[in-house]
């Protein structure tokens, strides 16, 4: 096959598995180990299929907004259907809602998702009643996070849960995760181990950890108002604040066109604030951005890809320089960029999870602020990287970054989404 047609071949590949993903309204990340809504996999599918159908894309965003709480958050799972394939399910959240949905909340793409659907739609007048109707939730959304999750007014905001980050089992939380209290931990039986190999997935430490965050908040009726407070579990993710950061900006510049100035100026100044709490991540020693842990009151001594996804917000030029050598020197540990945690790192694990694995999503995130900044090569070399994956390993959640080993589930909806991203049919596919 010529490269243009198995460039065509790959990128049809990807858009079949976004229908065979696909439940009408919503999609799930992969069938059997995600049955569900996720929040960030959706608002990233919702890019891919744009270039499918336009009006379905909306529809992705606007039935997770249908289920965003009256206090502003937005669920990180929405439990569409019953399926007893996946643990915890909704009677162990148990949040009280008609269509049930987790407590806790995912990383804010929706702001950027939203904004990128609106510059490339085709159908303007849809575009405009969709993105109006949107801006006004995605703000109240980020109002939420500053309230809840910034109560001091620092600028940044916390996770209170390990999945929040949608880097669950991160080498960052392994103090913080540990520092959980346990005790009074009700029997449970995970499902994911049904689905997929346990040395690819976190420890059962791990889940005691996250199910016992989970059993705390729900003792505490999911009130926002003193979750962030009573959590034990309270960490700053520069790559979360990174994500609301751009979210706030692509937001603001979205409401000046639609004439909504309040919106407009409110999101600015929240990003303006965040970029400049920013500084307080960044790390001499590993020459990139930390998390710090508000419980312990220290930074957290990690060296993952939560840092270099600052890359993806508006970052100072000198920043955006030391990140870009960073992965530029991590493409020489690694044969496929960019390993979720730095294989120099004892604690590094080329297939558990988010301690070392590749992700196209993160690629895909990194590549696009780095394209910002000018770095055309790495971006290109991150994207020659993703595509190669693909072709040896096919559409995996994530990859080995030495072996290039598929890992996770299979078929899996946002790695077809980013595919789609990055070969952009027809335009780049010739
Ligand atoms: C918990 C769906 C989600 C992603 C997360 C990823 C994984 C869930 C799990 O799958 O998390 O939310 O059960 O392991 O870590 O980023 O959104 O694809």
């Amino acid at each position: 096959m010529n490269t243009s047609a198995h460039r065509r071949d790959v990128y049809q590949r990807a858009a079949d598995i976004l229908t065979l993903n696909d439940r009408g309204h919503y999609t799930v990340p992969t069938s059997g180990l995600y049955p569900f809504q996720w929040n960030w996999d959706s608002c990233l599918v919702a890019i891919g299929q744009q270039q499918l159908d336009e009006a379905r894309a909306w529809t992705e965003l606007n039935t997770l907004f249908e289920h965003q709480w009256d206090d502003g958050m937005v669920p990180h799972i929405i439990f569409h259907v019953n399926d007893e394939g996946y643990f915890p399910g909704p009677e162990v959240w148990s949040t009280g809602r008609a269509i049930q949905t987790t407590g806790i909340t995912q990383p804010p793409v929706a702001g950027f998702a939203a904004s990128r659907l609106f510059e490339r739609a085709n159908d303007k007048v849809l575009a405009r009643t969709q993105a109006a109707a949107l801006l006004t939730r995605i703000d109240r959304w980020h109002e939420w996070f500053y309230r809840c999750r910034d109560p001091q007014d620092t600028g940044l905001v916390a996770l209170i849960h390990p999945w929040e980050s949608g880097r669950d089992n991160s080498i960052d939380w392994d103090k913080a995760l540990a520092a959980v209290p346990t005790e009074g931990l009700q029997p449970y039986q995970r499902r994911d181990l049904q689905h997929t190999k346990a040395d690819h997935r976190p420890t059962m430490a791990q889940y005691d950890g996250y199910i016992s965050l989970v059993q705390h908040f729900r003792s505490l009726n999911w009130d926002n108002e003193r979750l962030h407070d009573a959590s034990p579990f309270r960490v700053v993710d520069p790559g979360f604040n990174a994500i609301l950061i751009r979210s706030c900006s692509e937001i603001a510049a979205l409401a000046e066109q639609l004439g909504e100035h309040d919106i407009a100026t409110r999101n600015r100044d929240r990003a303006m604030a965040g970029l400049m709490a920013m500084e307080s991540l960044w790390s001499e020693q590993h020459q990139q951005y930390v998390c710090y842990d508000r419980v312990a009151g220290e930074h957290v001594d990690s060296a993952s890809v939560g840092g270099l996804l600052a890359a993806f917000a508006d970052i100072p030029e000198a920043r955006m320089h030391a990140l870009a050598k960073r992965i530029d020197t991590l493409s020489s540990a690694v044969n496929f960029l960019i390993p979720s945690h730095d294989p120099a790192d004892e604690r590094y694990d080329g297939k558990r999870y988010w301690r070392g694995p590749a992700w196209l999503i993160i690629n895909y995130l990194i590549a696009d602020g780095l394209e910002r900044g000018g770095f055309d090569s790495l971006v290109e070399r991150i994207e020659s990287a993703s595509l190669q994956l693909i072709d040896e390993s096919g559409f995996a959640e994530y990859y080995d970054p030495n072996s290039g080993e598929p890992c996770g589930g299979s078929t899996f909806t946002w790695t077809a989404a980013m595919v789609m991203e990055f070969l952009q049919q027809p335009a780049k596919a010739g």
